[in-house]
């Protein structure tokens, strides 16, 4: 027989589903979160009759645009551009940009929903939202990118503001991105304002903005081990994508004695069978940031590394997987593979990037899962912090920002311990998401009927 909470979340989610047609994304990444808080929200009559629940899963607005723009070829292009304003609850809405041909509202309302939580965890004040375009830079020269970004922003510019909402990168959207888009704005208005984060350094960025996410990951996971009594030290990490989450988790995994077997990208993935050294992570770094290469070709120039087409890594025995490329890239079949070769931790970079049977099986088998809302918070804990430099007019140092992003990581590593123990064990998915909800659910009480 079912229970009262799976009767009241299955009406919850058939309502929404029905308001939010073939919006898998957000159906999934909203089911997630109502599982896990429903039955501490059922215990607090208050927040049932102020309509919580109904009232965080519904965006305070998404405006979508069109963004017409012209190739070196001189044809002209029409994408689509989208900023969804999911909640302002906590502070100026804050989430990145991602351009890439997949972006659909779906897609970017998931991201602006779980942002909502994930900013909520990092305690700085920031609100939740997520933007983007389905332009595909692959293949573009940097005029063309230039060229997309200042038509974007001719729209974007008025719904963005550094007290309203501050867009900053994700997926396609890294320094060469930002710096168009920050300058056109400039540009439009004849005024520096901190409207956009994950600047250069040149021109009022942030030092450890760039490692952020992937560091912020990898201090994350230590934490979580160090909880069981271990560490990083001698373990084999699989870890996804070789962007800017995946490059920088490895690069403080190697340092914190960790050995990292995998990278992959859109076409497959490598594998180095004795752990990447410096010298290669150098290689990958110059072929992914600067020469937007495929990471076929670290194995096609390193003899002791194997590339696998069209393959994900998580056939590779390993101790720890650290997703670090996209939604949904780790299902139920990769799941059971990485149980069966002995996997005992799960620390995602990515956002949701396991599917939802994936990451029932590994609660159901008791394996350490940091949900990417949690772990992969560092990224935006250092916008944050950026946001503060900009106002204050002055700039902390790459130890002062290290420091302070080690103290959140530990910080929202607690807040998972504090909502998410059970019987013994730590729910990293229950408590990450109990915690961020809790202060939006809290200070909407507090605002009264808006
Ligand atoms: P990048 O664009 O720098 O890198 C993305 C990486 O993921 C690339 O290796 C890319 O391969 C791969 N990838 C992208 N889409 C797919 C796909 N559909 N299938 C397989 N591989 C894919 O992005 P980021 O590293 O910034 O972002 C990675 C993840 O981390 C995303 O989920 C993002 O939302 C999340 N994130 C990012 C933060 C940030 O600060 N940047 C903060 C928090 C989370 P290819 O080059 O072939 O496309
Ligand atoms: O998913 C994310 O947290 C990001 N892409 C970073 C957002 C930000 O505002 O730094």
């Amino acid at each position: 027989m079912k229970n009262s909470h799976q009767t009241e979340l299955e009406q919850f989610m058939l309502q929404l589903r029905r308001q939010n047609p073939d919006e898998i994304h957000f159906h999934q990444a909203v089911e997630e979160v109502v599982e896990s808080v429903l039955p501490w929200y059922l215990q607090h009559d208050e927040y049932r009759r102020a309509r919580i629940l109904e009232r965080v899963t519904e965006p305070d607005r998404i405006v979508s645009f069109r963004i017409t723009w012209e190739t070196d070829a001189r044809e002209v292009v029409v994408n689509r551009g989208w900023r969804v304003q999911f909640n302002h609850t906590l502070g100026p809405y804050k989430g990145g940009l991602r351009f890439h041909p997949a972006v659909n509202q779906s897609v970017l309302k998931f991201l602006a929903f779980e942002q909502i939580f994930k900013n909520s965890l990092t305690g700085l004040p920031m609100g939740g939202a997520k933007g983007g375009a389905d332009f595909d830079p692959k293949g573009k020269s940097d005029r063309e990118v230039m060229r997309f970004c200042q038509a974007l922003m001719l729209e974007l510019h008025r719904y963005i503001g550094e007290d309203v909402d501050i867009p900053a990168g994700d997926i396609g959207v890294g320094a060469r991105e930002i710096s168009y888009l920050f300058a056109q704005y400039m540009r439009m208005y004849n005024r520096w304002a901190g409207v956009i984060t994950g600047k250069s350094l040149a021109y009022g960025g942030s030092a450890v903005r760039t490692q952020a996410t992937g560091y912020g990951c990898v201090y994350f996971c230590e934490n979580m081990l160090n909880h069981i009594g271990d560490s990083l030290s001698g373990k084999s990490i699989a870890i996804s994508g070789s962007g800017n989450v995946a490059i920088y988790a490895a690069e403080k995994a190697l340092q914190m004695g960790a050995k990292v077997i995998t990278l992959s990208d859109s076409s497959g993935f490598v594998l180095i069978p004795d752990g990447l050294n410096e010298e290669q992570l150098k290689y990958v770094q110059v072929l992914k940031e600067e020469r937007r290469g495929r990471i076929s070709d670290f194995a096609n120039t390193h003899k002791a590394v194997e590339f696998f087409e069209s393959a994900r890594p998580w056939s590779v025995p390993c101790d720890i997987a650290m997703p670090c490329a996209t939604e949904n890239e780790l299902d139920l079949n990769d799941a059971q593979s990485l149980h069966k070769n002995g996997v005992f931790a799960i620390c995602e970079g990515a956002n949701m990037p396991l599917t939802a049977d994936a990451a029932r099986f590994f609660a159901e088998k008791e394996i350490l899962h940091a949900p990417g809302k949690a772990s992969n918070a560092g990224g935006v804990a250092v916008s944050g912090l950026e946001q503060s430099q900009n106002s204050l007019r002055i700039s902390w140092s790459r130890e002062e920002v290290d420091k302070r992003l080690q103290g959140i990581m530990a910080d929202i590593h607690q807040q998972c311990i504090q909502y998410g123990a059970q019987q013994g064990q730590v729910n990293y998915v229950a408590g990450a998401n109990i915690g961020g909800f809790k202060r939006v659910a809290d200070t909407m009480l507090a605002y009264g009927i808006v």
